[in-house]
């Protein structure tokens, strides 16, 4: 079956590209071409008329043609390069569908391209990395992925697993005092330099997860503080309504910034205080729900409150009209900007505490299969040195083997398959 969807963006633009996939594409998308000169031997890229079925030519476009496996999907692919005419796309799409194509499913291409081995699991994520992540960091290490980062290093960490356990089992069968004198001492060695490696995974993307899908930053404090203001201010523009009137901001404001180079959904939220009005009574819940969900809290100008968790910036506002009253970890004045850039600096180090470039996990799967994974490969460790029975460590370390397939594996089950690609856009 033949496979076709727009890979760019709905609606007008200078260009778009339509993909078609899958045996016999050539021949088919040749059926609009004038005088096509297209075959399946050669690939080639040609400027050519798109003409409809009454023969007259309804775009110019440039037309690329892939033979498989040599392609993106592994098999016969067709990219016509049009103008963004969402007319011309529709028309191309009809015309392919005529001639026997249907319509690709939310990333098809790239499972496609799974299921033809031009793509292990890991790195047709990271593929939706690169195309969802809100910063570069992360499309780097998206990239780095796609290029195997990971998969090599899974493949690595297995291939020492896997000579342990046939080690180990090795000497299963052999006899007490024929037993490798160092055996234990080398698996402890290899066991705890995985145990390493998983551990800082888990911890870099934990720190780093904020570099694909952004950090949560809320405003918090009581009425009046000049929360607005200060979002206002972070955000450079007069988005959320200052006033001074008590309770003016109600609903959860939002907008996305970039603090150098981390992607910051800042929330600006209605000021914490006792209230009988039902809309804001809603609109201060709201703020709590927020707060409980997020990264980070910029607390305003409240003096009752001081925190040491990490979680919390303690900030007192108005600095250039009153004096601070109480201990705060930074001074500003949201309305004239002054400290502003100091506390973006804050609120950066409080965030990324690590080293965002060492990151090596893009998905929160991967990162579940890695937690798996250490979960049996530490049980291993309590075994061998609790010195119990070596084919109860054999049976933990295949489990921990197990999960680390999984990461990259070839074979998985549909619906993993199905978690992953569906969130990948129509063309990709
Ligand atoms: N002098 C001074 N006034 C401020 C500052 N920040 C906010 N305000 C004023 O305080 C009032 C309340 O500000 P707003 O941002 O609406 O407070 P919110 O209720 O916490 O959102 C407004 O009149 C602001 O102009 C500041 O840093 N200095
Ligand atoms: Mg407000």
């Amino acid at each position: 079956m033949t496979i076709v969807a727009c890979s760019t963006p709905p609606g007008i633009s200078g260009i778009a590209v339509v993909r078609v996939s899958g045996k016999n594409s050539i021949e088919k998308v040749s059926s609009f071409i004038k005088d096509s000169p297209f075959n399946k031997k050669t690939p080639l890229s040609k400027i050519c008329f798109l003409v409809d079925k009454d023969g007259v030519a309804f775009d110019e476009a440039v037309v690329t043609s892939y033979i498989g496996p040599n392609s993106y999907t592994g098999e016969d692919l067709v990219e016509i390069s049009c103008h963004g005419n969402p007319k011309i796309i529709s028309k191309i799409i009809d015309l392919a569908v005529d001639v026997g194509s249907r319509l690709a499913e939310p990333g098809e291409f790239t499972k496609t391209a799974f299921l033809n081995g031009k793509l292990d699991l890991s790195e047709a994520e990271s593929v939706s990395s690169i195309i969802h992540s809100m910063s570069i960091v992360g499309v780097k290490a998206g990239v780095k992925n796609l290029k195997g980062g990971l998969s090599e290093k899974i493949k690595l960490i297995k291939s020492n697993l896997i000579s342990l356990v046939a080690n180990l089992e090795f000497n299963l069968d052999i006899s007490e005092e024929d037993l490798q004198p160092d055996l234990l001492e080398s698996s402890e060695k290899t066991i705890k330099n995985v145990i390493c490696w998983l551990e800082k995974c888990i911890i870099t993307f934990n720190e780093t997860k904020m570099f694909h899908s952004g950090a949560s930053v809320v405003i918090l404090g009581p009425p009046n503080a000049g929360k607005s203001t200060l979002f206002n201010c972070l955000v450079d523009k007069n988005q959320s309504i200052v006033t001074n009137v008590e309770g003016t901001t109600r609903d959860v404001v939002e907008k996305n910034i970039d603090i150098n180079g981390l992607p910051v959904i800042l929330k600006d939220t209605a000021g914490i205080r006792k209230s009988e009005d039902l809309v804001e009574k809603v609109g201060i819940e709201k703020s709590f729900n927020e707060a409980r969900d997020a990264d980070l809290i910029l607390v305003l100008n409240d003096p009752d409150k001081t925190f040491n968790d990490g979680k919390h910036i303690h900030i007192f506002n108005k600095s250039d009209i009153e004096k601070p009253d109480g201990n705060y970890d930074i001074l500003i004045s949201a309305k004239t900007g002054n400290n502003v850039e100091k506390l973006k600096k804050v609120i950066y180090k409080s965030l990324v505490q690590g080293k965002a470039h060492d990151t090596l996990l893009t998905s929160k799967r991967q990162c579940l299969a890695v937690e798996s994974s250490l979960k049996h490969i530490k049980e291993a460790y309590s075994l061998l040195v609790g010195e119990n029975s070596l084919e109860l460590l054999v049976e933990d370390i295949n489990r921990s083997i197990h999960f680390l397939d999984e990461i990259t594996s070839k074979t998985t089950k549909d619906d993993i398959l199905d978690a992953v690609f569906s969130s990948f856009c129509v063309g990709k």
